[in-house]
C-alpha cells in the first residue's frame, strides 16, 4: 500500500501551502529582524510604523500562519504517502480549507498592515482589533479544519481496507495531531465567535476578559504541541531512515503521541500562574498535568538516543561517545533536524522552570519566555521543517537536492544555531535581570534598568541579525529547491520499524476511549473554573457574564 511517491495532484496541494509558509517566513523574518534592531536601542522604525504592529506582524505571520500552512501541507503529504494517494473528494476538500486559509491569512494581515489590529498574536482583550481581523483569523482555523477532514477521511478509508491493522505510522501521527488541533481551536474559536467579534462589531459593551484568557490558553498550549508533532513526525519516523537506522519502536512513539493528546489540552492555565480569578488548586491541578505532558518528550529524547547510538554502534563506533562520530553529519536532511533536537534540550529544561509554578513568578513576562519559545517553536521545530523541506520539495517537485544546495542547508543550519545562540541566551539572561517582553526600548521604565540590559539587547541584535541572513538562505533554498534544481527523484524517507519489534496494540487506534478520556480531562480541569469567572465576572456584566 505504500506508494513509492507523492501522487503529482497531491504534491500540489502540499506545494500550495508551502509556497504560503515560505511567503510567511520573508515577511516575519524582516519584521524580527526589524524588532531586535529597535530593542538595541540603536534604531527607529520609519514611517512611523509602530513597535507593537511590527511584533503583531512578526508573532502572526511565524506562529500562526507559517506553522499551520507548513504543517497542514506536510500532514497531507506524509497521509498520502504512507496511506496512499488522496480521492479526488478529499483532495477537493483540501483545496477548498487551502483557499480558505489563504482569504483568512489576507484578511487579517490587511488589517494588521493597516495598523487596525495591532494586538499582538495572542490577542488579548481588551486591546481590540478591526472584525475583520477576527474574521480573517476564524476563516484560517475553519480552513485548517476542511485540511483535517481530508486527512481523517483518508484515515478511515486505510482502516476499512484493511481491518484488524494498525494505520500506518505517519498517518497516525497526522491523525492524532489532526484531532488534537480540532478538540484546541474549539476554544479560541468560542472566544472569537461569542465574545471577541460581537465586541469588535460593537454589538456587546465589554468583555469578560478572565473568560476570554482562559479559552485562549486552553487552545494556546496545544497549540504549541501542534506545532511540535509534525517535528517528532520527522524525529520518529523520517529521521530513522535518512541515517539507515530503523524506527526504535513504533508503539512507543504511538504512545507518546497518544499522551500528548490527552495531556495537552488541559494545562492551559501554566499560562495564566499569575492571573487573578483563578482558584490556586486549579492552577495546582494543571501544573501536575503539565508535568505529564514533559514524559511524552521525555520518552521521544530516549527513543532518539536509543536510534542514534545502535545505528553508531552498528556501524563500529565503540566506547562512551564512539558511536556519535558515526552519524552523518554531511547530510543536511540530518544534522539541521538534530541541531533542532538539541536546542530542545536546554528549551524543554526552560519550559519545566516556566511550569515550576512559584519559578513561574520569576520569569513571567519577561524576555526569558521570548528566549523559551524561540528555542522551542523557533528553533527544534522550524529547522525540522527546513530538514524536512529539503527533500519533501524536491520530492513533490520532481527534483533532486544537489550537493551544492545540502551545503548550503548546512550553513544554514550552523549559522541558525549560532544566530539563536546569541539571542535566545542573551534573552534568556535579561530575562532573569527583569527585562520585560514585548517591550521597545523606549518604553522601558528606570534607565538604571535599561543600562544593565543593555549588553543583553546587543548580542540579541547580533543573534537576530545573523538568523535574518540565514532566513534569507533559507528562502534561496527553498525557491531553487521548487523552481531551479535539476530534474530527478528525490526519496521520501520512512523508516522501517526493526524485525524484532512486536506489532503496535490496536487498542491506539481506539478512537472512542482516547477522544473519551480528552474530553473528561477537560472537563475535569476547567468546568469548574469556568463556572467561577462567569459566576464572579466583575460588576456591571449584565445578564450572561461572558461580557
Ligand atoms: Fe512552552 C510559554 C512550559 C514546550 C512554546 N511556550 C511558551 C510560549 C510559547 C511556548 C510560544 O509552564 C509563550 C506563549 C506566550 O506568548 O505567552 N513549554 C512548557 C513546558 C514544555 C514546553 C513544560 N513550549 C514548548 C514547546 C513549544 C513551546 C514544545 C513550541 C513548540 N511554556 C511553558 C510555560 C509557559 C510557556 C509554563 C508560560 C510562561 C509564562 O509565564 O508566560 C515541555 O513540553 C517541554 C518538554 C521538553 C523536554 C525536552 C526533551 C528533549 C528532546 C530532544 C532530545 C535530543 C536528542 C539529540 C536526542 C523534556 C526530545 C541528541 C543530542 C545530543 C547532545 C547527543
Amino acid at each position: 500500500m505504500l506508494s513509492q511517491k507523492v501522487d503529482r495532484r497531491d504534491g500540489k496541494l502540499a506545494m500550495a501551502h508551502f509556497y504560503v509558509a515560505f511567503i510567511a517566513l520573508a515577511i516575519g523574518g524582516l519584521a524580527g529582524l526589524l524588532q531586535v534592531l529597535v530593542r538595541s536601542g540603536k534604531f527607529e522604525l520609519p514611517a512611523g510604523i509602530g513597535y507593537y504592529q511590527v511584533l503583531t506582524v512578526h508573532g502572526v505571520v511565524l506562529g500562526l500562519v507559517l506553522t499551520t500552512f507548513f504543517i497542514m501541507g506536510f500532514q497531507l503529504a506524509a497521509t498520502s504517502k504512507t496511506s496512499g494517494t488522496l480521492t479526488s473528494k478529499q483532495r477537493t476538500i483540501g483545496w477548498i480549507g487551502f483557499w480558505t486559509m489563504t482569504i483568512g491569512t489576507a484578511l487579517a494581515a490587511t488589517m494588521i498592515l493597516l495598523n487596525e489590529a495591532t494586538v499582538l498574536y495572542t490577542f488579548y482583550a481588551p486591546l481590540q482589533a478591526h472584525a475583520l481581523y477576527y474574521i480573517g483569523l476564524t476563516l484560517v482555523i475553519v480552513g485548517s479544519w476542511l485540511d483535517g477532514a481530508a486527512i481523517i477521511m483518508k484515515y478511515t478509508e486505510w482502516r476499512k481496507a484493511n481491518p484488524g491493522q494498525p494505520s500506518p505510522l505517519m498517518t497516525f501521527m497526522s491523525l492524532v495531531n489532526t484531532l488534537m488541533w480540532m478538540v484546541a481551536t474549539i476554544g479560541v474559536a468560542s472566544t472569537v465567535l461569542i465574545q471577541l467579534l460581537p465586541w469588535s462589531l460593537g454589538l456587546v459593551e465589554t468583555v469578560n476578559v478572565g473568560v476570554s484568557r482562559t479559552l485562549f490558553w486552553y487552545f494556546g498550549h496545544p497549540l504549541v504541541y501542534f506545532w511540535l508533532l509534525p517535528a517528532y513526525m520527522a524525529w520518529y519516523v523520517v529521521i530513522p531512515k535518512v541515517i539507515g537506522a530503523k524506527v526504535f519502536s513504533d508503539s512507543l512513539a504511538r504512545m507518546s503521541f497518544i499522551l500528548f493528546l490527552l495531556f495537552s489540552i488541559p494545562v492551559g492555565f501554566h499560562h495564566q500562574l499569575l492571573e487573578p480569578g483563578i482558584d490556586p488548586a486549579w492552577k495546582f491541578l494543571q501544573v501536575i498535568l503539565t508535568f505529564l505532558v514533559v514524559i511524552p518528550s521525555l520518552m521521544t529524547a530516549f527513543s532518539l538516543f536509543a536510534t542514534f547510538e545502535s545505528f553508531g554502534r552498528s556501524k563500529g563506533g565503540s566506547g562512551l561517545f564512539g558511536w556519535f562520530k558515526k552519524l552523518p553529519w554531511g547530510d543536511a536532511r540530518f544534522t539541521v533536524p538534530f541541531i533542532g533536537m538539541v536546542a530542545f534540550i536546554p528549551a524543554g529544561a526552560g519550559g519545566i522552570v516556566n511550569a515550576s509554578h512559584q519559578m513561574n513568578q520569576v520569569v513571567h513576562n519577561t524576555i526569558w519566555v521570548t528566549g523559551h519559545f524561540h528555542l522551542t517553536v523557533a528553533t527544534a521545530v522550524v529547522l525540522t521543517f527546513f530538514g524536512v523541506s529539503f527533500w519533501l520539495v524536491p520530492h513533490l517537485t520532481g527534483r533532486k537536492l544537489t550537493k551544492k544546495i545540502n551545503k548550503l542547508g548546512l550553513i544554514q543550519g550552523s549559522l541558525w544555531a549560532i544566530g539563536m545562540t546569541f539571542m535566545s541566551g542573551a534573552m534568556h539572561a535579561a530575562g532573569l535581570l527583569g527585562a520585560p517582553r514585548r517591550s521597545a526600548y523606549s518604553e522601558y521604565g528606570g534607565a538604571a534598568q535599561a543600562i544593565e540590559w543593555i549588553p543583553y539587547q546587543i548580542a540579541q541584535a547580533v543573534g537576530g541579525s545573523i538568523l535574518f541572513i540565514a532566513i534569507i538562505l533559507m528562502l534561496y533554498i527553498f525557491i531553487n529547491l521548487a523552481f531551479f534544481a535539476p530534474k530527478g527523484e528525490e526519496e521520501f524517507p520512512v523508516g522501517e520499524v526493526a524485525h524484532e519489534a512486536e506489532k503496535a496494540p490496536m487498542v491506539f487506534e481506539n478512537w472512542k476511549l482516547w477522544l473519551g478520556i480528552t474530553v473528561l480531562l477537560v472537563l475535569f480541569a476547567y468546568t469548574v473554573p469556568f463556572i467561577d469567572m462567569i459566576q464572579n465576572a466583575p460588576p456591571g456584566a449584565k445578564g450572561f457574564k461572558l461580557w
